[in-house]
């Protein structure tokens, strides 16, 4: 695996087929600036497209995941600039085009842009300490990059309405409890460490099946029930055509661990 070096981003990986992606603007709390997002797009796109990776974890540093879109860079832009240059559509490659699961290793501050990113991923896991927010109202603007959406569809329409109009933070401990976060760690160590484990286990499945259960999964946030149902079960016939489904129903009945070959 061969990732270009990056200004504004840290690439190792750290277990088997997982690649961690850390934000590095540590000045600006990582603020997301678009030659950021360039840069994490390119990196995501790669990983996405390495066969030897299973799983990718995305994290910050323990003071920031990052806090928002960069305030400095979009505080002149106008309507046409914005509108006619499709401002942050490229934020939402990581939602919208990455096919491997991607899990948010959220400490410090995750406010704006940085709690949108983090919903974006998969599966977000977090420390009890780190500070989320939507806190755009307090600079005359909305959520852009899906926060409306994503906070409601998670945590329920009452209570992400009260977080968007008022822009107040909530903690780790919270979005754990809401279920926005699937895990809440003591330390910011122990929620990349979390995330990493969890990233080595889905790395250690069939490549195939978990490319398909994100996408079921991802469905059902846009179907309804039955519609998302019968989209499910054409899936699950699908991988009958995969050579993994062999191998792993064959290793099974010959009580054998299996030897994926994420075909
Ligand atoms: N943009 C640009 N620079 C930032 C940002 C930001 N969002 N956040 C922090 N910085 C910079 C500060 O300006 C400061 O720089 P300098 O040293 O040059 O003055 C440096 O980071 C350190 O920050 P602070 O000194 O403010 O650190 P504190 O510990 O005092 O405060 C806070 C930390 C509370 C996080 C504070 O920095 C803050 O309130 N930041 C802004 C949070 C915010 O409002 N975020 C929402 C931004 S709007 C947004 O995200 C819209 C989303 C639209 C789409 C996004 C697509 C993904």
């Amino acid at each position: 695996t061969d990732l270009p070096s990056y200004e504004l981003l840290k690439t190792s990986f750290p277990k088997n087929g997982v690649g961690l992606i850390t934000l590095n603007r540590p000045k600006a709390l990582n603020a997301l600036s678009s030659p950021l997002f360039l840069e994490l797009n390119d990196a995501l796109k790669r990983l996405d497209a390495d066969k030897s990776i299973g799983a990718i974890v995305l994290t910050g540093s323990e003071r920031a995941f990052a806090a928002g879109a960069d305030i400095k860079e979009m505080k002149d832009i106008t309507f046409s600039e914005a509108y006619g240059g499709d401002f942050i559509e490229m934020w939402s490659n990581m939602a919208f085009q990455i096919k491997k699961p991607v899990i948010s290793a959220v400490n410090g501050y995750a406010l704006g842009g940085g709690c949108e990113l983090a919903m974006m991923a998969d599966i977000m896991y977090c420390s009890k300490g780190a500070t989320f927010g939507q806190p755009e109202i307090k600079l005359g603007v909305i959520p852009g990059a899906g926060g409306s959406q994503r906070l409601t569809k998670a945590i329920g329409k009452s209570k992400a309405m009260e977080l968007i109009l008022t822009g107040d933070n909530f903690s780790g401990t919270q979005a754990e409890q809401w279920g926005l976060a699937a895990k809440v760690f003591e330390t910011p160590e122990e929620c990349v460490n979390g995330a990493l484990t969890l990233a080595e286990k889905i790395a250690s499945y069939s490549r195939i099946a978990v490319k398909a259960g994100k996408e079921v999964v991802n469905k059902s946030q846009e179907l309804g029930v039955r519609e998302g149902v019968e989209f499910e079960r054409r899936v699950f016939h699908g991988l009958f055509g995969s050579k993994d489904q062999k191998i792993g129903m064959t290793a099974f009945a010959e009580k054998k661990k299996p030897e994926w070959s994420h075909e």
